[in-house]
């Protein structure tokens, strides 16, 4: 498969979203779009994975707060895969505080507070990559072709 086709985002149902039950309609947007399911897990982070993966908003007023929410419960941890995924992941998910989010979007349709907005997504390669890594093995990974492939991609 074209490279450009195996990019790679990393997608969590935070707590809230897992308390709400709302964890299959994320996953059904997913799905939907066409985008192939790589990896998840049901799990309840500790403060040390969540200080790693937020590390780059440690000086925030929010942080403690931030750890202490994304902690307080388990989360749906994913990998999903497709051409331009981490973009398109955060557009589907929506503007970060709920306030801004567009209806149509998963924040938008979902939730209603910046600090419970039930969903995590990569926003950059670079970082999707990092994430994927922090959260995940690499035998955790399924190397996989869904049959619908070709019905999703117009040269591969
Ligand atoms: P993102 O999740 O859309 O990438 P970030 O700025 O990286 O947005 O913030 C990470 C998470 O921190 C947000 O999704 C949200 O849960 C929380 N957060 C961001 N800004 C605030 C705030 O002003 N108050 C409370 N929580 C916030």
């Amino acid at each position: 498969m074209a490279p450009q086709y195996r990019e790679r985002t990393f997608i969590a149902v935070k707590p809230d979203g897992v308390h709400r039950h709302i964890i299959g309609d994320i996953i059904k947007r997913f799905e939907q779009k066409g985008f192939k399911l790589v990896a998840m897990k049901f799990t309840q982070a500790d403060d040390a994975l969540l200080q790693k993966h937020y590390s780059a908003l440690s000086k925030k007023p929010f942080f403690p707060d931030l750890i202490k929410y994304m902690s307080s419960g388990p989360v749906c941890a994913m990998v999903w895969e497709g051409l331009n995924v981490v973009k398109t992941g955060r557009t589907m998910l929506g503007a970060t505080n709920p306030m801004d989010s567009a209806p149509g979007t998963i924040r938008g349709d979902f939730c209603v507070q910046v600090g419970r907005n039930i969903c995590h997504g990569s926003d950059s390669v670079e970082s999707a990559n990092t994430e994927v890594a922090l959260w995940f093995k690499p035998a955790e990974l399924v190397n996989w072709d869904p049959v619908a492939k070709p019905w999703v991609y117009e040269d591969d």
